[in-house]
């Protein structure tokens, strides 16, 4: 079956466009996709800090050399002056350690039906780390930001072609998010230099924001005058009806909580099995939008709540947890949250045409024997 998926296609195939919904089976695209970006394992929930590879990665084009030429930061555009900064003089600079759950805005593309054809995460392109880096807005205010600013572009060193769009990986901020105290421009993660995968030697993290915020292998911050017009900003990570549709722009985290898989899996189906009494239930729960303040346990349908710790930081996930009396048969498990401004994670997942903020209930079968 494998020599299959790796066959060359006949050339007169259509090229699949991202985006296109389908109900037909995994592509060879999404499956070399998926090969190249991974998942955070459930079982790693357990951490408060996800341990160095086990963090989820999202890399649009390739991982760019960084580690071998010699590298700058640039500011300029609507500043008063203009700057370019070496690695050790960013470090000299007052840093910030910052702990940050930082998710993938395409998390749970794969189970919209029809699907979104793209990077078909699962549930679990979550992680959480410790960035520690200098605070941008320090940088902004040494370069002076000019009255007429409106957005500040961050672009990577990664170029690639999306849409049959050449480009750097670029994204934008607005002025006022831009200059909020926490949002960093990291080269350490939980304590070490920046892995090539996550950004190598500088990347921008902005805490609450789906992960297409916060640009990996950072060269140049611009300041300018009128929004930001390129790929990543204003076709890609929109919340569109249909592939016509202008949408809107996706920015916050929505409240997702998650459940370490009780027991222990079948190879093949993840089923899990465990014996009959109590059991630890838990995981961790998020929100970019406000505190979690409540996280509930469905079991086979009926909804506990679960006793919730205090999180790392605020935009760090919290600890839950529900003792459970496993009896024997077999039985359906669910988590659901709750945040600060009442949104509650919904049990059947509003489509849009990207596959974007997906954060329906996650559900684990398990049978007790
Ligand atoms: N330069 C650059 N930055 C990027 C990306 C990218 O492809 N290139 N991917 C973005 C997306 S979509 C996500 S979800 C996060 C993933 O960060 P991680 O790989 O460190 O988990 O990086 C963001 N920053
Ligand atoms: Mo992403």
């Amino acid at each position: 079956m494998t020599k299959q998926i790796y066959r060359q296609r006949p050339s007169t195939r259509a090229v699949p466009q991202a985006g296109e919904p389908t109900s037909g089976p995994l592509t060879p695209e999404e499956l070399q996709l998926s090969a190249r970006n991974h998942s955070m394992p459930l079982e790693a929930l357990r951490y408060d800090v996800t341990p160095p590879g086990m963090h989820y990665i999202l890399t649009h084009f390739d991982i760019p050399d960084t580690g071998t030429r010699p590298w700058h930061l640039r500011i300029g555009g609507a500043v008063e002056r203009a700057m370019e900064l070496s690695l050790a003089a960013l470090k000299k600079d007052p840093a910030i350690t910052i702990p940050v759950t930082l998710e993938c805005a395409g998390n749970g593309r794969s189970l919209l039906k029809p699907r979104p054809l793209s990077q078909p995460w699962v549930l679990e392109a979550v992680g959480t780390a410790e960035w520690t880096g200098v605070p941008l807005a320090y940088l902004l205010a040494k370069a002076g930001v000019l009255d007429e600013a409106v957005e500040v572009v961050f672009t990577g060193a990664d170029e690639g072609i999306q849409g049959g769009v050449r480009q750097k990986y670029a994204r934008s901020l607005p002025i006022r998010e831009a200059l909020r105290p926490d949002v960093v421009l990291a080269y350490r993660m939980n304590g070490a230099d920046l892995p090539p995968q996550h950004g190598y030697p500088l990347r921008l993290v902005v805490p609450g924001w789906y992960g297409m915020t916060s640009v990996k292998w950072l060269e140049s911050i611009e300041v300018v005058t009128a929004p930001f017009t390129g790929f990543q900003q204003h076709l890609a990570y929109r919340y569109q009806d249909t592939a016509d549709d202008a949408g809107t722009p996706v920015s916050r985290i929505r409240i997702r909580s998650l459940m370490i898989p009780p027991g222990i899996p079948d190879f093949f189906t993840r089923r899990r099995s465990l014996p009959p009494g109590p059991v630890l239930l838990h995981g961790r729960a998020w929100s970019g939008e406000g505190a979690v303040t409540g996280v509930e346990v469905g079991i086979d349908g009926e909804w506990l709540p679960a006793q919730l710790e205090k999180p790392p930081g605020p935009f760090a996930w919290c600890k839950w947890t529900l003792p459970w009396v496993a009896d024997p048969g077999e039985h359906v498990l669910a988590c659901r949250g709750t945040d600060a401004t009442g949104a509650v994670q919904p049990l059947e997942q509003n489509w849009n045409y990207q596959g974007l903020s997906n954060n329906v209930v996650q559900h684990v079968n398990a049978i007790v024997e």
